[in-house]
Parts: C-alpha cells; sequence; structure tokens
C-alpha cells in the first residue's frame, strides 16, 4: 500500500496552553518533511495551510478555553482530510495543536464507515487527552480530544464528523502515557481505554507494547498515527509546549515507528504540538522528520521483510 500523500498544514495553537504550535506546519517543512517523503518513492502534494480565527487568548468559558474558535478549525480540518481520503490519498496533518484530532479523526472515521474499512487509532502522546469540561485542570482543549471524539464534549465538536460518537474507545490504543489528571484518570478506566504507559513499556518493552498495540489488524484496517510530539523524551524533543520527563528515547521512539511502518496499513498521520517557539535550532522538528520518515519504511539492512 504506497498511498500518494498530502500534506495539510494547520497552523494553529487555539486549543494549547502554550502559544507556538501554530508554527509547527512550516517547521515540519523547513525540516525538509516533503523530500524526505518523495526520497521513499512517495507521491506528494503540500496543500499548503488552512486559515481559521486567530488566538484570542482568553480564559476558559464554561469549561472550555477558545470553544467557537476550536470549532472553526476542526470543523475546516474535518473538510480537508476528508476530501483526501475520498481522492484515495494519505492525509499527513501538519499541526497544530492536538484538539486538531477532533478535525483530522472524525474525517477518518467518517472515511470508514462510508467504506466499510476497520478503523484503528494509535495514540502516540505522554497525555491520555481524555479531560471534559468538568475534569479538566485548565480548560485546554488540546486536553480533551479523545474524549470529545468518543462522545463526550459539546455537540459543537462530538458532531463534527455527522456522527456521534465518532469512535468508541475499542479501536483506540494509547501509547506513551505518562501524564494523567486525576479525574481523568478515573474516566480513562471507566470508559476502558486501552492504554500502554510508560510503566507497562518499562516492564515490557516497545516491541512486546506494539505487538500488542498493533494486534488484531488485517487487510481491511485503515490505521490512523495520531503523533503528539510530546509522546518523547523532552531531552530528545524539547520543542513541544507540555514536557513529561521519562518518554521513550530515540531508539525505542524508532521500533515503534518501524513496526507501524511494517504493518503496511497506515492511511492518515497527524503529527501534532510541535512548538518552534520553544525548540533549539530546529532540532524537534527535525527529529519528528526522522521519525515520519521510519513511519513510512525507511529501512535497514538488518530489516526482515
Ligand atoms: B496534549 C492537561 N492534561 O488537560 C490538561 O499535549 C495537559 O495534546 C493536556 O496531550 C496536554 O490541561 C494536551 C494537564
Ligand atoms: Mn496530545
Ligand atoms: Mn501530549
Ligand atoms: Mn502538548
Amino acid at each position: 500500500m504506497n498511498l500518494p500523500v498530502s500534506l495539510i498544514g494547520v497552523p494553529t495553537d487555539i486549543g494549547a496552553g502554550a502559544r507556538g504550535a501554530s508554527m509547527g506546519p512550516e517547521a515540519l517543512r523547513v525540516a525538509g518533511l516533503q523530500a524526505v517523503l518523495e526520497s521513499h518513492g512517495l507521491q506528494v502534494i503540500d496543500r499548503g495551510n488552512l486559515g481559521g480565527p486567530s488566538n484570542p487568548w482568553q480564559p476558559p468559558v464554561d469549561g472550555y478555553r477558545h470553544l467557537p474558535e476550536v470549532v472553526a478549525w476542526n470543523t475546516a480540518l474535518h473538510d480537508a482530510v476528508h476530501t483526501e481520503l475520498a481522492r484515495g490519498r494519505l492525509p499527513i496533518v501538519l499541526g497544530g495543536d492536538h484538539c486538531l484530532g477532533m478535525g483530522s479523526i472524525s474525517a477518518v472515521a467518517r472515511h470508514c464507515r462510508e467504506t466499510g474499512k476497520q478503523l484503528r487509532v494509535l495514540w502516540l502522546d505522554a497525555h491520555a487527552d481524555f479531560n471534559t469540561a468538568e475534569l479538566t485542570p485548565s480548560g485546554n482543549i488540546h486536553g480533551m480530544p479523545v474524549a470529545c471524539l468518543c462522545g463526550h464534549g459539546p455537540a459543537e465538536l462530538t458532531g463534527i464528523g455527522g456522527h456521534t460518537p465518532a469512535i468508541t474507545p475499542d479501536v483506540v490504543r494509547q501509547i506513551g502515557i505518562r501524564s494523567v489528571d486525576p479525574g481523568e484518570k478515573r474516566f480513562v478506566h471507566e470508559v476502558g481505554l486501552e492504554v500502554f504507559d510508560m510503566r507497562y513499556i518499562d516492564e515490557m518493552g516497545m516491541r512486546h507494547t506494539m505487538e500488542q498495540a498493533l494486534m488484531g489488524m488485517d487487510e481491511n484496517t485503515h490505521l490512523h498515527v495520531s503523533f503528539d510530539v510530546d509522546f518523547l523524551d523532552p531531552e530528545i524533543a524539547p520543542g513541544v509546549g507540555t514536557t513529561v520527563p521519562g518518554g521513550p528515547t530515540y531508539r525505542e521512539a524508532q521500533l515503534c515507528m518501524e513496526m507501524i511502518a511494517d504493518t503496511g496499513r497506515l492511511a492518515s498521520l497527524d503529527v501534532m504540538e510541535l512548538n518552534p517557539a520553544l525548540d533549539v535550532r530546529n532540532r524537534t522538528a527535525e527529529l519528528a522528520v526522522d521519525l515520519i520518515e521510519s513511519l513510512f519504511g525507511k529501512s535497514t539492512l538488518m530489516r526482515k521483510k
């Protein structure tokens, strides 16, 4: 499966707690994303950036910060991602903060309903992003996309893909989690979300973790990867707004991406939360591009298949 790729830039930090993720798309371009993908024989079109409201930097209202603006950006992204999927292309969303996972994944879920595909979502993140207006300590909507996709959130967000809930918790596998708020933790358990946290990765290793997370997929599976760059250990990836120590190392992250590539089922990707304002000489963007290269099958001589 070598689908042609469409890059979609979404330059906003509307759902985040720090400014700067709005510069993520350009930093990924400057780090050479398109050329790297093309060097592996992929056909790539850069669709440029979506537009939307600027960040008014206001406090939360009824538990949500910037809800109307978050709806506007995610609606635009939903439409753009759905259009690319309908064209038989593989969308790569260049975030932007992780609230955009709602627009992206709601479109992927809609596409799967329309084509009879089985959806699997891998959520690579330090955080579970399963807060609600009642549970959130911040009101920042980038901490809520998984809950909203599962139907827990305001109707304007849960209904973006035309079907509520967009997904059920059983399609999601979370990997790398190491920071979950107290109420959020209870809610994650309540809905039965499958979480491979850092304790699990420490004890079982990344190889076993990925074998578990990728289990049960077949030719009919649409695999979506939502890559929050704060998944990575901040020692190697400082350019994010919400760093949490103790994340996967460079080698662990490479293996994670390589094992996803080996499935041959990757059909859509989000690259979220890269914050160039906090980065060091674009190092985190370059690392993200390096890992994306592995996700699309950069192989070494030792590779078995
Ligand atoms: B990210 C926190 N749980 O809700 C909250 O980076 C952080 O998309 C959310 O994973 C981090 O504000 C959201 C404390
Ligand atoms: Mn996230
Ligand atoms: Mn995160
Ligand atoms: Mn973050």
